[in-house]
């Protein structure tokens, strides 16, 4: 009898542990964030992820941890950003040209010859446009915590060296899903073609476009160099990337857990932009040493091509609304005033 009380003691003890173990388990569970990007993992874009998971992991003591799922293999930044906002995927990075079917203001980015260089660039997106921008996603269920850098974007293709204007006519080129830069290259004379860029390599190998555009940094890790011949120098537009967090999840989080969000992706930033830099100012002879030509355009040229680009800062002032348009202008004048 004694035995038997003691060994349904035991038991008792024993489930009683267990239980708590469980519910211990429970509470130290790791968070989980699937965060999706469009680049490999061996690219500026893969490497600042790695950094921002590491810091995620960090700062939360290992209580949220960053699965990183690269090569577009969550699909392109526009299913990416559906499923963020529908709450099936956590988080992730993408061009904010992509964006501009839920937030038109995004479009402001895609403005030809905006950016001037990388100082305006960070003045204007850490400053109050660019986190007036980035406001404007949360009514539409998307959180942005920081911009990070794609970069200037220069034209490749496969048909002939860009030396003037009248040589883009005809050639087929894929453009990133937005209109501002449908519009520009249709007003350049290229026959411009949307595209996901997860479909790009594939459309350029087998022909089914002739150029596309991009940084230097993104022509080099997507290997765009093996499928194509001609580079030019055009430095057409800055392009931002916009790393974003899933409404319905950052509601869940607690103010600490959103600190760590917000401090890892500072952190991830200030990585990305420095890293990007150093690549891109050697990627030009890296691309040369792969065989691609090479050429800038004449100052002449450079100024006509500008002229026809200008005519689509209408369109985007009209589409971001003009008092964004303005003070945004305003905001410029500031950031070049100050030396
Ligand atoms: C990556 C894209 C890419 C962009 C493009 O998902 O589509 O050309 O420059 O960086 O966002």
């Amino acid at each position: 009898m004694k035995t038997l009380r003691l060994s349904l003691l035991a038991v008792g003890l024993v489930s009683l542990t267990l239980g708590t173990v469980a519910a211990q388990a429970q509470d130290i569970k790791p968070r989980l964030i699937r965060f999706g990007y469009g680049l490999a993992e061996a690219s500026n874009q893969g490497r600042a992820v790695k950094v921002l998971g590491e810091n995620v992991e960090k700062l939360s003591g290992g209580k949220i941890k960053l699965r990183a799922i690269g090569g577009a293999a969550l699909g392109p930044d526009t299913q990416m950003q559906q499923a963020l906002i529908g709450g099936a995927q956590e988080m992730m990075v993408g061009s904010t040209a992509t964006l501009v079917g839920i937030t038109k203001e995004m479009a402001l980015w895609d403005t030809p010859f905006l950016i001037n260089n990388s100082k305006e660039a960070d003045a204007l997106l850490d400053g109050p446009i660019g986190d007036k921008v980035k406001a404007k996603l949360e009514e539409k269920g998307l959180v942005g915590l920081v911009y990070w850098e794609n970069g200037f974007r220069n034209l490749t293709n496969n048909k002939r060296a860009v030396a003037k204007l009248e040589d883009l006519d005809g050639i087929k080129l894929r453009v990133m899903q937005n209109n501002v830069f449908l519009d520009s290259f249709k007003t350049l004379g290229a026959n411009a073609v949307p595209l996901p860029f997860s479909e790009l390599f594939s459309a350029l190998e087998t022909k089914a476009v002739d150029g596309q555009e991009n940084p230097y940094n993104t022509i080099l890790s997507a290997k765009f160099y093996e499928v194509q011949k001609y580079l030019t120098v055009t430095n057409h537009v800055y392009s931002p990337w916009i790393v974003l967090v899933s409404k319905k999840f950052w509601d869940g989080l607690s103010k600490d857990e959103r600190a760590v969000l917000q401090k890892a992706a500072v952190i991830s930033r200030d990585f990305e932009r420095k890293d990007t830099r150093e690549e891109a100012a050697k990627a030009l002879g890296d691309l040369k040493a792969k065989g691609m030509q090479i050429n800038e355009l004449s100052p002449a040229e450079a100024a006509r091509m500008r002229d026809r680009l200008t005519r689509i800062n209408a369109t985007v002032a009209t589409s971001v609304g003009m008092d964004l348009w303005n003070e945004t202008q305003a905001e410029l004048a500031k950031i070049r005033a100050k030396k």
